[in-house]
C-alpha cells in the first residue's frame, strides 16, 4: 500500500456513497449501494495505476519486449472487490469504514454480482491468466467482449434445470472505464471490388457495402498483488454507427427506425453456451469477427503510434488465440496490412506467424469449430478470400514437401470440401486456420499436448514438429488460495513463513512437516471451519442438514458425459444400497464412514444427456436423503447456478475432490488444482493435469483409479461391449437396474431410460469398465479417512505438491515458450 492510499480510498468511497444516496441524506445505504461506491473507490485508485503501466509499458521500444494480446470468447472473472482491495492492501482500512454504517465486509462482499462471462474452464483460464499477467508485470491487454447476460442462471425446479438471462450489470456496472477515444468500426457483408491501380492477385482489392458496426472499449483493471503494476481486460461493446433512422421514424415506424441499433446491441447480449448446442449461429461468427477485428484495430493503432509504421509489428507483439474462437484473427490482420498498408502478401504473412499463436484446450471433436463457406460469403466476404490465399500458399508448401499425396492434401486443407452425407457444403476449419498462421500451438496438460501431436494434428505437426509444445495450466493462488481460504492461508504462513505468496514454490516446503502432529491438528480445525461454513450454506440455500464430520465428497464443473457425474451418482447408488444390505458394517467389516456427495455444475440448455443427469442427481439424492435406513450415513446434495463464487466456498470445504474423466478426455482441469491446493484429496483418472500433480506430490498420495488412454483407445478398437461388464458386476447390475426399474422415479422405468440404454449399449465414456476400480478405491478412501491423522499428513503433501501449479509459473512458460522474441526462430 502507498502512504496515498489510504486517504484517497477513504475521500473516494465517502464521495462515491453520497452519490449513491442522492437526495436523502440520513437513510441508511443498502449493501448493495455500499458496494458500488467501494468499488468505485477502488477504480479511482487502479485507475493511477492504470496510467503508470501504460506510461511504463510503452517505453518497452527500447528492450525489445512484446506485449502481449490475449484474445479470448470468455472471461470468468467472478467478483472483484475482495480482490482489489486485498491487492491495494486497503481491506483492513475498508472494514473500518464499514463499522459507523454497522456492516460487515463480508457482507458487502457478497452483494458483489458475478461477472460470469465464460462457461467454465476455458474462461475461467483466461481470467486467472489476467491476474498473473498483472502479478509478472508483462505488458498485456486481454480482450474480449462485455455480455450482457452472462451465460444463464441455473434453476431446478421438480429436479430440472430451468435456465434465465444472467442479468449481471442490471445494478450498474462500477468496475468499468470507459474509453470513449477507443472505437472502431466493423464491417459485416457488403463485397469486395478490384481497384485496377495496384498489385497481384490479393492486394488491390476493397471490401465495401454491407453494414458498419462500431466497437467500443470499456476497461476492465486487474491489479498486483506485489506490485503497483495492472493488466487490462478490455471488452468490445457493439453499437450502432448511426442513430435512428429518421425517415423511418418520421413515417411512425418506430421499431423500423431502431432496427440497427438492436442488431448491434443484439452482438452483445449473449455468451454462447458449450460446444454442445447446435452449430450454425450466425451471430456467433458475428461476434468472433467482431471481436477480432475490433481489437486488431486497437492494436494496430497503439502500434502506430508508439512506432510510426507496422514494419516491426510481428516482433513486438504477441497476438494469442484462447482456442480457435478468435481464429479470424491471422486473416483479419492479412487484410489490414495488405489492403489498409499496402504490405505485400509475402511481408505481411511474416509479420503475422511472429505475432499468432494458439492454444487448443479440448480434444473433444465435436467442440473443434467449423463454419460454412456460405456463412462467409454473406458475412465475411474479404476474409474468405485471404483465407483461400492462406490456404493456397500452404497447400502448395505442402505439396512441395510431400509430392504426390493428394489425400494427405484433402485432411490438412483449410475448407473441409465436404462428404456426400453433409451435401457437400464446404466449410472453413478454424482449427487448420489457426495452426497454419502460428509459430506456436499448445495443448494445456502434457497428456493432452501428446494426444493432440498423435490424434487431431497429427498431419500438422508431422509438418511442422519445431511448432507444437505443451504448457500446462496453472490458478492463480491469489484468489483460489489466499482469498477462498484465508484460514489456510494464516496457516501456511505460521509454519512456512509468508514467502508462498509471492512464489507458490515455497509451498515445498510444507513438504517436510506434514509430520507434524500438532500441524496436522491445526489443518484439521481449519478445514472442520470451512466445511461448517458450506454446511451453513446449503442449510440457508437448499434446507438439509449435512454433518460437518462426514467427508465432504465433491465435483463442481460443466455437467459433460465425459466428465462422468453419472459415474459418481452410480458410485452413491452402490453405496446406498451397500448400507441398507449392512447398515452397521462397511465391506471391510468396519462402521461406515459418514460421507456427504456434493454435485454442482450447469448443463448446456440444448445438451439433453447432460439434463437428464442433473435430474436423476435429484431423483436419488430424494430418495438417499429420505431413506430412515440410511441414518445420517450418505446424503447427496446438488448445489444450484455453481459458479466462480460458489466454487470459492466450496473447494475449501472438500475433503475429496473428483476428477474422475474417461482417461483422454480432459485435457487438464483446473479445478482439480485448486481443491488440492486447499488440501483435498483426489480420486482421479490417469487424465489432464491429474497425471502432473500426481506426479508432483507423489503417487501415493492421490487415489488412482481406471483405464488408461492407451487402455481406452485398445479396448475401443476391440470392439467394446458395456454389458459384459454389468454382466460379471452383481453390484454394478443392481445399480443399473434400480434406475431401470423406477426405483428413484417413483415407479416410472421410462424416466431414465436414455441413460439406462446407454450404459447398456454404448457407453461411450467406459463407465461400465471403470466402475468396480472407482468403487474399491472409494473404499480405501474411507479406510484413510478414519484415520484422521494419516489422512491429514496425506492432505498437507497434496499442497506442498502444487507449488508448481500456479498460473504464474504457466505465464512465464508462455512468455519464454510461447510469446518471446527467441520463439520465432
Ligand atoms: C466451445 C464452444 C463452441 C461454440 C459455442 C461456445 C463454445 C464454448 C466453449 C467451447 C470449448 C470449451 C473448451 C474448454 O473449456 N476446455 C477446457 O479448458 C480448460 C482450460 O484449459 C481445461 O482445463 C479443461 O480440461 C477443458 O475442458
Amino acid at each position: 500500500m502507498t502512504t496515498t492510499s489510504r486517504p484517497r480510498l477513504q475521500t473516494a468511497f465517502k464521495a462515491a456513497l453520497a452519490r449513491e444516496l442522492g437526495q436523502t441524506p440520513g437513510v441508511p445505504p443498502t449493501k448493495e449501494a455500499v458496494f458500488r461506491a467501494a468499488a468505485q473507490a477502488c477504480r479511482e485508485l487502479l485507475a493511477d495505476r492504470w496510467v503508470a503501466t501504460q506510461a511504463a509499458d510503452n517505453q518497452r521500444g527500447a528492450t525489445g519486449a512484446r506485449r502481449v494480446h490475449y484474445l479470448s470468447m470468455e472471461f470468468l472473472m467472478g467478483r472483484a472487490l475482495g480482490n482489489a482491495l486485498a491487492a491495494l492492501g486497503l481491506d483492513k482500512l475498508m472494514q473500518e469504514q464499514l463499522e459507523p454504517l454497522g456492516l460487515e465486509l463480508s457482507d458487502v462482499l457478497e452483494r458483489e454480482p458475478d461477472a460470469a462471462l465464460g462457461n467454465g474452464g476455458l474462461g475461467r483460464l483466461a481470467a486467472c491468466f489476467l491476474d498473473s499477467f498483472a502479478e509478472l508485470g508483462l505488458p498485456s491487454f486481454g480482450y474480449g467482449l462485455r455480455y450482457q447476460y452472462g451465460m444463464f442462471a441455473q434453476g431446478i425446479e421438480g429436479g430440472r434445470q430451468v435456465e434465465s438471462p444472467d442479468d449481471w450489470m442490471k445494478l450498474g456496472a462500477p468496475w468499468e472505464v470507459i474509453r470513449r477515444e477507443r472505437r472502431y468500426p466493423v464491417r459485416f457483408g457488403g463485397r469486395v471490388v478490384s481497384e485496377s491501380s495496384t498489385m497481384g492477385s490479393v492486394g488491390g482489392r476493397r471490401w465495401i457495402g454491407g453494414e458498419v458496426v462500431m466497437a467500443q472499449a470499456y476497461d476492465f483493471i486487474v491489479p498486483a498483488h506485489h506490485s503497483e503494476r495492472v493488466s487490462t481486460l478490455r471488452q468490445w461493446q457493439a453499437e450502432a454507427s448511426s442513430p435512428i433512422d429518421f425517415s423511418a421514424f418520421c413515417r411512425g415506424e418506430y421499431l423500423e427506425a431502431a432496427r440497427h441499433r438492436v442488431l448491434a446491441d443484439a452482438l452483445n447480449w449473449v455468451l454462447y453456451p458449450d460446444d454442445s448446442t447446435e452449430a450454425g449461429r450466425e451471430l456467433r461468427l458475428k461476434q468472433e469477427a467482431f471481436l477480432v477485428s475490433a481489437s486488431l484495430q486497437d492494436l494496430v493503432a497503439r502500434h502506430q503510434r508508439e512506432f510510426g509504421n507496422l514494419d516491426d509489428l510481428g516482433r513486438l507483439n504477441a497476438i494469442h488465440l484462447n482456442d480457435t474462437h478468435p481464429a479470424l484473427a491471422p486473416a483479419e490482420l492479412m487484410r489490414i496490412l495488405v489492403d489498409e498498408h499496402a504490405y505485400t502478401w509475402e511481408q505481411a504473412w511474416t509479420i503475422t506467424r511472429q505475432a499468432v499463436s494458439y492454444t487448443n484446450h479440448t480434444l473433444m471433436p465435436e467442440a473443434l469449430e467449423t463454419w460454412p463457406v456460405r456463412m462467409f460469403e454473406q458475412l465475411l466476404p474479404r476474409h474468405l478470400e485471404i483465407i483461400y490465399e492462406i490456404n493456397h500458399h500452404f497447400l502448395e508448401a505442402v505439396a512441395r514437401a510431400v509430392p504426390g499425396d493428394t489425400e494427405l492434401l484433402r485432411r490438412v486443407s483449410i475448407i473441409d470440401e465436404g462428404s456426400p452425407h453433409t451435401g457437400y457444403e464446404r466449410r472453413v476449419r478454424m482449427a487448420a486456420l489457426s495452426i497454419v498462421a502460428s509459430h506456436r500451438v499448445n495443448g494445456v496438460a502434457q497428456l493432452h499436448s501428446d494426444l493432440c501431436v498423435q490424434t487431431i494434428f497429427a498431419d500438422y505437426a508431422r509438418l511442422y514438429p519445431e511448432r507444437f509444445h505443451n504448457v500446462t495450466n496453472g490458478v492463480t493462488p491469489r484468489r483460489w488460495l489466499q482469498q477462498a481460504n484465508p484460514g489456510l492461508s494464516g496457516l501456511l504462513d505460521g509454519h512456512i513463513g509468508k514467502g508462498w505468496r509471492k512464489n507458490l514454490a515455497e509451498l515445498a516446503k510444507l513438504g517436510k512437516k506434514a509430520g507434524d502432529a500438532g500441524l496436522q491438528k491445526e489443518f484439521l480445525a481449519v478445514k472442520r471451519a470451512n466445511k461448517e461454513r458450506l454446511a451453513a450454506l446449503i442449510r440457508k440455500q437448499l434446507g438439509p442438514v449435512v454433518n460437518p464430520d462426514s467427508l465432504f465428497d465433491i465435483q463442481i464443473k460443466r455437467i459433460h458425459e465425459y466428465k462422468r457425474q453419472l459415474l459418481n451418482i452410480l458410485h452413491v447408488i452402490a453405496r446406498y444400497q451397500a448400507i441398507v444390505a449392512s447398515p452397521d458394517r462397511a465391506p471391510d467389516g468396519k462402521a461406515w464412514v459418514p460421507r456427504t456427495v456434493i454435485i454442482a455444475g450447469k448443463a448446456a440448455s440444448a445438451y439433453h444427456m447432460a439434463k437428464l443427469i442433473i435430474q436423476l442427481a435429484h431423483d436419488v439424492a430424494r430418495v438417499v436423503n429420505s431413506d430412515p435406513r440410511v441414518g445420517g450415513k450418505l446424503k447427496l446434495v446438488f448445489l444450484p447456478n455453481y459458479g466462480v463464487s460458489l466454487a470459492e466456498t466450496i473447494i475449501p470445504a472438500a475433503d475429496l475432490s473428483e476428477q474422475i474423466s474417461t482417461a483422454g478426455t480432459e485435457a487438464s482441469g483446473t479445478g482439480n488444482m485448486k481443491f488440492a491446493m486447499n488440501g483435498a484429496l483426489t480420486i482421479g483418472t490417469w487424465d489432464g493435469a491429474n497425471i502432473e500433480m500426481a506426479q508432483a506430490m507423489g503417487e501415493e498420495n492421490m487415489f488412482v483409479f481406471g483405464l488408461r488412454a492407451e487402455d481406452v483407445q485398445r479396448i475401443k478398437d476391440l470392439g467394446y461391449d458395456p454389458r459384459l461388464y454389468q454382466e460379471e458386476n452383481h453390484q454394478l447390475k443392481a445399480v443399473v437396474h434400480a434406475i431401470a426399474d423406477g426405483s428413484f422415479s417413483g415407479g416410472d422405468a421410462e424416466r431414465y431410460r436414455a441413460i439406462v440404454d446407454n450404459l447398456t449399449y454404448r457407453d461411450g465414456y467406459l463407465l461400465m469398465a471403470d466402475f468396480a476400480d472407482y468403487v474399491a478405491k472409494q473404499l480405501e478412501v474411507d479406510a484413510l479417512y478414519r484415520k484422521k491423522a494419516a489422512w491429514a499428513e496425506r492432505a498437507l503433501r497434496n499442497v506442498a505438491g502444487m507449488g508448481w501449479f500456479s498460473s504464474d509459473r504457466t505465464i512465464a512458460e508462455y512468455v519464454e515458450r510461447v510469446w518471446s522474441a527467441e520463439s520465432l526462430g
